[in-house]
């Protein structure tokens, strides 16, 4: 866990910055990290970092233009010693992935005391923040998980929430989990798109305001969820197409020209077809790129012996993995994944 120590040393290192930059993951656990420490400061600027899973050098050149006093990073798995260095500015990252160690970092990941605390960044932005659960709820679902506070939420939302033990049960089938969907297509579309939603979801001060559209932000944010999620709802029609019941696969790929969907697509149909191996690709300059899952056999000691002797790479977590190929190499690594989860 982080102590309440750390969060207190968190929320006095947020205080005593006046012009602070957050560096969030791109996702709904990133983005309610940073809607919870924004929200609380009242100062500071955003830049939600796009390069997966790492942040590197690339954004090195935005840093410098801003010049904040300090960086807040949340909720990415990557840091490089690099950026740490080039930057030359004073650093605190929040995390829950897999533990790493860099230099001249103050850092604060749960797993660090117990590996078997992987609680979301939300949640501890929340326990600095303590101010919009909701907020830190969106986020914690997003990630796949329940929060600690889940039946104190239910009482809270009886509209929006229910008892279960899934949270794709909420994330799929309950009005909360259109709250997750407003904050991850807040995070598509063209870069001024993305910064208006952002800016407008800062000044949101319940989830009624967006879900029941109660004032001219939340209908903002209602509105391009709708337009989004038109898009969103296309493609996951055609996805469940591919579902092949008798070799209990479903394999999709989408133009790399659309934007991407694929960790929500991912998500959803996990839930939709449990048990099936799941593979969902885009294809761009001659490879395809991919997630795959499947919950019944560990992921990737398989992805590496179907990947033999061809171009491509893949990792991640033992029932969620990324991964890469090369487009001609596509249908044989498929094939090969294929027989691996039938053995
Ligand atoms: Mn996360």
């Amino acid at each position: 866990m982080i102590t309440q120590k750390e969060i207190e040393e968190i929320r006095e290192l947020l205080k005593k910055s006046k012009s602070p930059l957050f560096l969030y993951d791109d996702d709904p656990d990133g983005l309610s990290s940073y809607l919870l420490l924004r929200k609380y400061l009242g100062r500071g600027k955003g830049i939600v970092v796009k390069s997966s899973p790492a942040l590197d050098l690339t954004y090195l050149k935005k840093v410098k233009e801003l010049n904040p006093d300090r960086i807040f990073i949340l909720d990415k798995p990557i840091v490089t010693q690099e950026f740490v260095d080039e930057a030359q500015i004073p650093i605190v990252w929040i995390d829950h992935h897999e533990p790493l160690k860099l230099e001249g970092i103050k850092y604060f990941n749960p797993r660090l005391k117990d590996d078997h605390d992987s609680r979301c960044t939300s949640y501890w932005c929340n326990e600095v923040a303590k101010e919009n659960d909701w907020i830190s709820a969106a986020g914690i679902f997003g990630d796949w998980f329940l929060p600690d506070n889940f039946e104190e939420l239910i009482r809270k939302y009886p509209d929006l929430l229910f008892k279960t033990k899934n949270p794709g049960d909420i994330l799929f089938n309950s009005e909360f989990g259109k709250l997750v969907k407003v904050f991850s297509f807040a995070l598509k579309g063209s870069t001024t798109q993305i910064r208006d939603s952002i800016s407008v979801l800062l000044k949101i001060e319940t989830p009624y305001e967006i879900l029941n559209q109660l004032t001219p932000s939340g209908r903002f944010l209602y509105k391009r969820f709708e337009r989004v999620n038109k898009e969103y709802i296309n493609l996951l029609e055609q996805a469940r197409k591919k579902y092949d019941s008798k070799k209990k696969t479903l394999v999709f790929l989408y133009p790399s020209n659309k934007t991407s969907h694929t960790g929500l697509l991912s998500n959803e149909l996990t839930h939709a077809y449990p048990d099936t191996l799941l593979i969902i690709g885009r294809e761009k300059k001659g490879e395809v790129r991919m997630s795959i899952r499947y919950t019944k056999k560990k992921l990737p000691p398989l992805i590496n012996k179907a990947l033999e002797g061809l171009t491509g790479y893949g990792g991640g977590h033992d029932y969620a993995c990324g991964g890469n190929v090369k487009s001609e190499d596509f249908e044989i690594f498929i094939e090969r994944l294929e027989k691996l989860i039938q053995k």
